[in-house]
């Protein structure tokens, strides 16, 4: 039987500069899940990539005296070494620039001109440039645009626009018949209250205004509007196309997930399923609208000057630590937190005790007092069965936290495990029974259950800190990659390494500054 297919994508990153820790959030975030569908056996297509068009990436351009494209090849070339860095495992990175992308989102466009759900208008209305974004006069806050509270300017120009208007009732239909299509609910709620039942104004869907985008063929002077043209992305990447779609396409085609940040439900959610239905296409099956990852509890802003980098932080803390502080700080729905002290004091706690010193310890012992061969001599008692009952439990703990897309209480779930195995250790002081010749085999039997503990963990993290799982197999250099306690393995030639040394905050916190 062929292997269920997953089709899972984030956002496209916008090539206006580099992206901070919180856009890249969002790709290790897909990663742990796209690993984790691998693990359980899904044929999984993992998209990411560049959203390169627009009006601001021209003015930055402009500004620092290159070509648009210049501009865009020297950020989205940034973006895929950080994504890179960060042990991330896209199967496919996309821009919007590529050529074939291009072709298509034209031919897109002409397809809903042709069906009358593009004509063409006037815009009046207020601009918000960064945003790229028209509000009305009633979304603004504080006569602000809502979204990132600057200035916006009155503009008008001639322009298509998409008719919205003729999906309303069915968009509302829809999402209140699918309600896992918008993730997590309250989110559901926020779109249809505050966005679809007060009424959809139909899009405007070309700018004149400036010429840093995809031409519209049939009337050349416009661009499509940078979302028609970032949120088709999906699709096109995967052999769209209106005159007749690929293979590939129908094989991942309805994508399984969209992984998005909150800012952006609204297209994801409203624009992004008319498109579709105009061009008669299948819905995606889930849109998850994932919280933010503040810096110092205040919005990461690259302009903002508080920006944090993924890359720095690698450096400064190493790549696993940095996807398990912010896989484990934003768990769901709300919202996370990073500071340089927060992340010092996880590492040490969680990583460097309850991880590391497991393992080590645990590998240690089996070498000082069985020359490091350890099979399973089942001298039991009763506080075993707690533990192997954890460990068997583990798998469809994790499987039931990933499936709601909590992938931060799925971590707790394997760190709750690696507590408990501490404890254990604690409760049958194997530094005791070492002492007595007649428990040897009881000692044996402890060290066994350790490091069956220690290898269903290791494979559960592996979709959440992949070099860190590799790491703990090499050591206690076992093939078995069950999920569940095996009686009948033998831990052998294992080699003990720190894997997280703990850090000495005062002296870190002082290189940092140093270096800021
Ligand atoms: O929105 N914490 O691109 P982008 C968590 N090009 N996630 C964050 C975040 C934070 N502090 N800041 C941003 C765009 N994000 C469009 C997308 S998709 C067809 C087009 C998330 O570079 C943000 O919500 O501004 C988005 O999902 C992603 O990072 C890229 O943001």
């Amino acid at each position: 039987m062929e292997n269920k297919k997953y089709y899972i994508s984030t956002a496209i990153a916008y090539t206006s500069g580099k992206p901070h820790i919180g856009n890249t959030y969002e790709i290790i975030l897909a990663d742990a899940i796209a690993r984790y569908k691998r693990l359980k056996g899904y044929d999984v297509y993992f998209q990411t990539g560049t959203d390169e068009h627009g009006e601001k990436i021209e003015l930055k351009a402009k500004a620092k005296g290159v070509s648009p494209k210049e501009y865009v090849d020297e950020v989205a070339a940034e973006i895929k070494r950080i994504w890179d860095t960060m042990n991330t495992s896209y199967d496919r990175f996309v821009r919007t620039t590529d050529p074939h992308h291009e072709e298509i989102v034209q031919k897109i466009f002409n397809k809903m001109y042709e069906k009358g759900d593009i004509y063409k208008g006037e815009y009046k209305g207020l601009y918000c440039t960064p945003c790229e974004s028209f509000w009305t006069e009633s979304q603004l806050v504080d006569g602000k645009c809502p979204d990132c509270g600057r200035e916006v300017e009155e503009k008008s120009e001639e322009a298509y626009f998409f008719k919205l208007s003729n999906y309303q009732d069915k968009l509302v239909d829809y999402i209140e018949k699918h309600p896992e299509f918008i993730w997590p609910e309250s989110r559901k709620n926020e779109m249809l209250n505050n966005f679809i039942k007060p009424g959809l104004q139909d899009l405007c869907v070309s700018r004149t205004s400036f010429d840093w985008g995809i031409p519209v063929t049939i009337d050349p002077k416009h661009v499509v509007y940078v979302w028609l043209d970032a949120l088709t992305n999906y699709i096109t990447n995967i052999g769209y196309d209106p005159d007749g779609s690929s293979e590939e396409f129908n094989k991942w085609w309805p994508a399984d997930l969209h992984l998005i940040g909150k800012d952006i439900i609204r297209f994801h959610t409203i624009y992004w399923p008319c498109f579709l239905w105009s061009l008669d296409v299948e819905l995606p099956k889930q849109v998850f609208g994932h919280p933010w990852l503040l810096t110092n509890n205040d919005k990461i802003g690259k302009s903002r000057g508080n920006a944090i980098y993924a890359d720095d932080l690698a450096k400064l803390f190493g790549v696993d630590a940095v996807r398990y502080y912010v896989l484990h700080e934003i768990p769901f729905a709300n919202d996370g937190n990073l500071t340089y002290e927060l992340l010092i004091e996880r590492t040490n706690t969680d990583l460097a005790n309850t991880l590391g010193n497991l393992v080590n310890r645990t590998i240690s012992m089996a070498n000082k007092y069985f020359d490091g061969v350890v099979k399973n001599t089942k001298v039991s008692e009763d506080v075993d069965l707690s533990l192997i009952k954890m460990i068997n439990e583990l798998d469809s703990k994790v499987e039931n936290k990933m499936d709601k897309l909590e992938i931060g209480f799925a971590l707790d779930e394997i760190f709750d495990l690696l507590r408990r195995s501490n404890k254990y250790i604690d409760e049958t002081c194997p530094w005791q029974l070492a002492k007595e010749e007649d428990k040897k085999d009881r000692l044996q039997t402890v060290l066994y259950n350790l490091l069956e503990s220690i290898r269903v963990c290791a494979k559960l993290l592996y979709p959440f800190l992949p070099e860190t799982s590799d790491k703990i197999f090499k050591q206690i250099n076992i093939s078995d990659q069950s999920l569940a306690f095996n009686d009948n393995n033998e831990y052998k030639d294992m080699v003990p390494e720190v894997l997280f040394a703990r850090i000495d905050k005062d002296k870190k916190l002082k290189e940092i500054e140093e270096n800021s």
